[in-house]
């Protein structure tokens, strides 16, 4: 039997990890699998989920991964999420409300990592520098910097590469005329750690999707003064915003603490915030195995959403650049996938078919229209994806997200209080024990204490 191929993988985030779990199973199974190291830089595993207080610089002096608020709570109901073969119920052992604290998530996550005993596959605190692809072995070679003892370790040579370090933490920061002489505090999402920190403050945010949306929430639920969402091409969509949120074209300029907006008006404000996404960044890949995209349904260049094709040598796969609706199950679903192909338990096809796939798959994402129609293909995209690699569960929770997506139009406020029916358990969840707009308790104890054990 030929020598297991030794694989790369470049984060233990929720996408890193699930490549670790399925080739666990394969090898738990005894079918051929890969012969994996995992690199992570930070300290833990969990990638965004594992929160940090710090901002700009970690304590090794490179840059801070992290982007989640300490009082985040999920955006979207863990019916949504949940992995088939580890549901809540599995992990918590009781059913729990729909939307989780960021600290209930995290634990959740962990449940599923530890059952499997991945952590020693884990080298934390090593930071992957740079990739290069050998054309002549037809291998990679990849440097990487133990940040705890400031040290490069020796050049590794890995068959294949899987890239699992999200696209959420390096912020997108355009400029607006007069921002430098603002007298306020600016910050970007991916600094932004406790609304209770604008108490009383008038703020601007710039941007109309999930950043905006949710830090305009926080921030009044945490007792901010009034709040104005600015937006580039379209509103958030959502009527019902409660008092103190508003939203507002595009601003044009900034004059001291003035913000002039395109439609004429104008607002004082003592913060703002971008809330105006993040860049796809991979500075330790060389150039010919980076994916250069912005925030898409299918970004070019991947393969069943993974593969990367711009090399030529079908061995350096991403996972979970999408955007996302689905997160953990799209992530396990690639993974499982990316470890199939792998170890050989899945063929590829040649070169043109994998292009034209790619190409209808593109074509169709031009078609969407809105919220349902992106749930709908990235439904089709899991689904496939499942199909693929053989798997006996129905990934598809369309209409979990759709009703989720009517709550949220129904009303912004009140969306986290409504319940979804496992799919996978068929139970529903339970209602929370406080309004979420009014809810400050967000420990992992007050949240899943609420019921009784079985
Ligand atoms: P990440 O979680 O970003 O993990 C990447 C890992 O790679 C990190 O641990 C990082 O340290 C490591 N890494 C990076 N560079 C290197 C390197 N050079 N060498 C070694 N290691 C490296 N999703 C939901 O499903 N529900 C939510 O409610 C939700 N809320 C969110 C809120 C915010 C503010 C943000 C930013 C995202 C949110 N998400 C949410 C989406 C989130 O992206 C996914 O849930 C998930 O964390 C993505 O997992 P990942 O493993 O792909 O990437
Ligand atoms: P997104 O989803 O990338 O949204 C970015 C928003 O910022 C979007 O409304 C953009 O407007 C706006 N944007 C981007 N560039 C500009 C400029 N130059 N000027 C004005 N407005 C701009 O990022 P989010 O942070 O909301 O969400 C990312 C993840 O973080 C998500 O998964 C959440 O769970 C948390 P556009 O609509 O393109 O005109």
């Amino acid at each position: 039997m030929a020598n297991n191929p030794r694989v790369c993988v470049i984060g233990a985030g929720p996408s890193g990890m699930s490549f670790l779990y399925h080739n666990n199973k394969l090898k738990v199974a005894g079918k051929k699998c890969a012969d994996v190291v995992c690199y992570e830089k930070q300290s833990n595993w969990g990638g965004l989920w594992n929160y940090t207080w710090r901002t700009g610089l970690d304590e090794h002096g490179e840059p801070c991964h992290g982007s989640q608020y300490r009082d985040l709570w999920s955006n979207g109901p863990k019916e949504c999420l949940e992995y088939p073969d580890y549901t809540f119920e599995d992990h918590f052992g009781k059913c729990i409300p729909c939307f989780p604290p960021r600290t209930v998530l995290f634990d959740y996550l962990q449940g599923r990592w530890n059952k499997s005993n991945l952590r020693n596959l884990v080298r934390f605190n090593t930071m992957v520098k740079n990739v290069t692809y050998n054309k002549d072995t037809d291998d990679f070679t990849v440097m990487v910097k133990d940040l705890s003892i400031d040290e490069d370790l020796s050049p590794q040579r890995f068959s294949n590469v899987i890239v699992a370090t999200g696209h959420f933490s390096v912020p997108n920061v355009p400029y607006f005329d007069g921002i430098d002489m603002f007298p306020g505090r600016i910050l970007h999402s991916h600094d932004f750690r406790r609304a209770r920190e604008f108490k009383g403050q008038r703020m601007l945010l710039i941007g109309s999707r999930y950043s905006a949306e949710d830090i305009s929430m926080q921030c009044r639920k945490m007792g901010s003064g009034k709040v104005i969402c600015s937006y580039r091409t379209k509103p958030t969509g959502f009527n019902n915003w409660p008092e103190g949120i508003e939203e507002r074209l595009l601003l044009t300029k900034v004059v001291g603490n003035k913000i002039h907006f395109k439609d004429g008006t104008t607002a004082e404000v003592d913060v703002i915030i971008f809330c105006t996404g993040y860049l796809f960044h991979f500075p330790y890949l060389s150039e010919s195995l980076r994916l250069k995209t912005k925030l898409e349904m299918y970004p070019a260049g991947l393969y069943k959403g993974t593969l990367w094709m711009g090399d030529g040598n079908n061995k350096l796969m991403y996972l979970g650049m999408h955007d996302q609706y689905y997160s953990y199950t799209m992530f396990d679903v690639q993974a499982e996938w990316a470890c199939a192909v792998v170890a050989g338990h899945l063929q590829l096809p040649n070169r043109n078919e994998m292009g034209s796939d790619i190409t209808k798959w593109r074509k169709k994402q031009d078609l969407l229209n809105d919220e349902y129609d992106d749930i709908a293909f990235q439904t089709k995209f899991v689904c496939d994806l499942a199909r693929e690699v053989g798997s006996k569960y129905n990934l598809d929770v369309a209409a979990l997200f759709n009703k989720w997506e009517d709550d949220k139009h129904a009303n912004i406020a009140t969306y986290r209080d409504q319940t979804y029916t496992s799919v996978f358990t068929e139970n529903p969840g339970i209602k929370h024990h406080t309004p979420w707009f009014k809810a400050y308790d967000d420990s992992l104890e007050t949240f899943v204490n609420q019921t009784p054990n079985k």
